[in-house]
């Protein structure tokens, strides 16, 4: 079955093809309800999709969680993203020497007649400088417990350990 899913962003439709397989693209410009829980913003937003589509899809809601900031820009990365940027996020940190950060993805799945979630979480840190060409969004400033950056590796090897990879692999036993 091809699942459905709703993105406006490129990279992380990639990221689920290598992960799931097939997977149709849909852009569709659902409300992400303000709100400091991934899952809520995630789980409104499939439920208008579904609303629209009519047919199973799911949504992926992702954020950077920062120790130091107490989780932020975490729900709000992608404003942080595109206001500030990396350049933006590293000069906020300039003076911090506690750098752990997770990436969260909560994917929510609009089976026909209920929303199920999935969370998939991975830990590291934020680093002094961009590293790396690959991947997409933070990429270049997250270094991965594992030890590169997830744009200094490759996309099968950012695919192996990324948040998202975890939270699709229980869409996928779940879809079968
Ligand atoms: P949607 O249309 O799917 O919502 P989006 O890019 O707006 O796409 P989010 O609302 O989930 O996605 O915002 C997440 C932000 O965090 C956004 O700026 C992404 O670039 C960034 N992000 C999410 N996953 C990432 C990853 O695996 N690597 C780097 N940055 C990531």
């Amino acid at each position: 079955m091809t699942l459905a899913f709703v993105t406006g962003n490129p990279g992380k439709a990639d990221e689920a093809r290598s992960i799931l397989g097939d997977v149709e693209r849909v852009e569709l410009d659902y409300t992400e309800v303000q709100s400091d829980s991934l899952e809520e913003i995630a789980r409104r937003g499939v439920e208008e999709c579904y609303e629209e589509l009519e047919k199973p899809c799911f949504v992926d809601d992702s954020g950077l969680f920062v120790n130091c900031f107490s989780g932020f820009p975490g729900p709000y990365s992608s404003y942080v993203y595109s206001t500030l940027g990396n350049e933006g996020l590293l000069q906020l940190m300039e003076d911090e020497e506690e750098r752990d950060a997770e990436f969260r993805c909560v994917v929510a799945y609009h089976t026909g007649d209920r929303v199920e979630t999935y969370v998939g979480v991975a830990e590291g840190r934020i680093t002094r400088e961009p590293r790396g060409e690959g991947g997409f969004g933070y990429d270049p400033v997250f270094r991965h417990s594992s030890g590169e950056t997830f744009a200094e590796m490759t996309s099968e090897q950012k695919n192996e350990v990324s948040h998202r990879r975890k939270a699709f692999e229980q869409l996928a036993e779940a879809v079968g």
